[in-house]
């Protein structure tokens, strides 16, 4: 137990220097959960790196997924990993150390990222060793946050129902999520109270304590006949006077003051530029409350991601119109529904990967086919996230929510179009979906030139010999291929086409049959996006031969967006190059 002692601040210091080496990380909550995480890892799991595949083994997963970096600081301790390869390459170009849990590494049974879904898991996992009669023990970690997510307490329901006290969950009560206060963004307490209902055996304990985690460990696993959740009340950045108990330090990189008072080991630091660009959400938020000014009606709806979707103003400037609901998206599109059922203009935001596929039949059965005036902002697009990986990746959402009946989607270029757009949907009452991206993008158009008609693309080159037909932020990269494209004496259409669904297929036609080529470019799955939609129609009306850029049909390689986009050769110079090689000889 001394020896714990000691080590639970070597693997913090690990911790932030791995944060440091990648330029960033979920530093609050790794510093909160890092004591259970060492204690599970050392004293009760029956693995080790040389067991990681007896069928036998004690099973963890990780559910809070973005405390990665706590999870590698052990892991690396533990033999896994190798601590110098972890700080050399995490988050880098081309690396598999992601910001969240990646299965193909050693030691990690699941992926994960997406919150809500560990304790379901587990309990899959608990009952495959009943089944199997097998004695091993499986563990899971949550966030409190993460605790809004009605999937958990599904999985409370069935881990109850089943009996399973070879099933331990732990929550992280840090009483901190990214918006604030767990109280003031959706209530959790009383934790005790909800578990116990479920029928779980509770207990509460200091949750930075090591000898009250390992006991309370020991009680669980002595357990019968029930499963046991561990509540560890902790506190966010344990360990740091900068950071304790600081929501602003959810997702942080210290800087150099911080880091000194962070950790004694001094390394170089890396951060990522910000060039003098806008992003397009922070658009979306200008365009609202401009329009909430005289419209009482709009309301905005977030998932603990106002701060990710640049609304943390509107929620200031109009309190009374805004609604958090927590970490639950389904909610979140099932509320908005209901409201604009009454009468609301509902714009709800949440990020994309999870407003399209986790409330998938939300968007589809309480949004489309119920026609209520719901827009839903899918924040953060595409890839993005970077470094944080596959769970936050979003690209697949144009073909899922094309494919949805009465459902329109955009992809807005910039910061002027994305204004325009949102004014136009403020001014209509159907459905439609916005994807916007994560990081400053650099202007297409310009404050007095910003052509824009509802539902019609925008011709922002007009070519001879091939057409370009691009969406969202790879329209950029699409005029500076044509203008790369031009210098070769190749003369290109370019398409904005932020309106996939319903696409201008008026336009498509007019641009290929002027040109002898068509090329697409998306920030998506090669399958039923813009380039399956553009193919169609070309094959139909005007058949000339169609090459369809996008990312790949696998898991995306670590990067930011630049790397990950030079990478799929989806930047101005891989699309002109794409371009020089298809175009047919006249
Ligand atoms: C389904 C889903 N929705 C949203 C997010 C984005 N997200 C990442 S961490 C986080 C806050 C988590 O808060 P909490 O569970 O309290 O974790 P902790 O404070 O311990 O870091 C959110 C909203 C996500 N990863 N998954």
């Amino acid at each position: 137990m001394e020896e714990l002692e000691s080590l639970r601040w070597d693997l913090r210091r690990d911790c932030v220097d791995i944060i440091m080496a990648g330029a960033g990380g979920h530093i609050g909550g790794d510093m909160s959960v890092i004591d259970a995480l060492m204690t599970l890892y050392a004293n009760h799991l029956n693995i080790s790196p040389e067991t990681v595949d007896d069928p036998n083994r004690d099973r963890f997963v990780l559910s809070k997924g973005h405390a990665m970096e706590a999870y590698y600081a052990v892991l690396c301790h533990e033999g896994y990993l190798d601590l110098d390869d972890v700080k050399a390459r995490f988050s880098k170009f081309g690396s598999p150390y992601i910001g969240h849990p990646n299965n193909k590494l050693k030691g990690i049974e699941m992926n994960s990222g997406s919150l809500g879904h560990g304790l379901p898991v587990a309990v899959g996992m608990a009952l495959a060793g009943k089944m199997d009669g097998r004695d091993y023990r499986v563990y899971t970690i949550m966030g409190d946050g993460e605790l809004a997510e009605g999937s958990v307490w599904e999985g409370a329901m069935s881990g109850g129902n089943y009996q399973l006290d070879n099933l331990c969950a732990l929550v992280d009560r840090n009483r901190l999520q990214i918006s604030g206060s767990t109280e003031d963004v959706m209530k959790q307490d009383s934790q005790e109270e909800r578990w116990a209902a479920f029928g779980w055996n509770v207990l509460s304990i200091p949750g930075n304590d090591v000898q009250a985690i390992d006991a309370a460990l020991t009680l669980a696993a002595e357990t019968k006949g029930k499963p046991t959740v561990i509540i560890l009340n902790t506190v966010k950045g344990y360990g740091s006077p900068v950071m304790e108990d600081k929501a602003a330090w959810h997702h942080h990189l210290p800087n150099d003051e911080e880091y000194a008072r962070s950790s004694p080991v001094s390394l170089p630091i890396r951060r990522p530029s910000m060039a003098n660009k806008i992003a397009n959400r922070k658009a979306i938020c200008d365009t609202l409350l401009e329009a909430a000014a005289t419209d009482k009606d709009i309301v905005v709806l977030c998932s603990d991601s106002r701060g990710s979707a640049s609304l943390t103003p509107f929620f200031d400037q109009y309190p009374q119109q805004s609604v958090e609901v927590g970490i639950a998206e389904q909610d979140l599109v099932s509320i908005a529904a209901g409201m604009a059922s009454c009468g609301k203009k509902a714009w709800a935001a949440s990020p994309a990967s999870f407003v399209t596929t986790r409330s998938y039949e939300q968007c589809k059965v309480d949004v489309s086919y119920s026609n209520t005036n719901v827009k839903l902002i899918g924040i953060s697009g595409g890839v993005s996230y970077g470094a944080l990986g596959m769970s936050h990746h979003s690209a697949q959402d144009i073909a899922a929510m094309s494919a949805i009946p009465n459902m329109r989607v955009y992809l807005p270029s910039d910061r002027f179009q994305t204004a325009e757009l949102v004014r136009a949907l403020v001014a209509d009452n159907k459905p439609a979906y916005i994807r916007v991206g994560r990081n400053p993008v650099e202007d297409v158009y310009t404050e007095d030139e910003c052509p824009f008609q509802m539902d019609r693309a925008t011709w922002v080159r007009r070519g001879t010999d091939v057409t370009i037909v691009a969406t969202g932020e790879m329209v950029r990269h699409a005029v500076d291929a044509a203008d790369l494209l031009a210098e070769q004496g190749i003369s290109a259409t370019v398409l904005d086409m932020y309106c996939v669904k319903p696409l201008d297929a008026e336009a498509v036609i007019e641009a290929a049959g002027a040109t002898r080529a068509v090329v697409t470019v998306e920030e998506h799955s090669p399958f039923g996006g813009l380039g399956s939609m553009v193919a169609q129609v070309v094959g139909e009306h005007c058949p000339r031969p169609v090459k369809c850029l996008s990312l790949p049909d696998a898991p995306v390689i670590t990067g930011t967006s630049p790397e990950v986009f030079a990478h799929y050769g989806l930047t101005g110079e891989g699309i002109a190059k794409t371009v020089a090689e298809f175009l047919p000889a006249e």
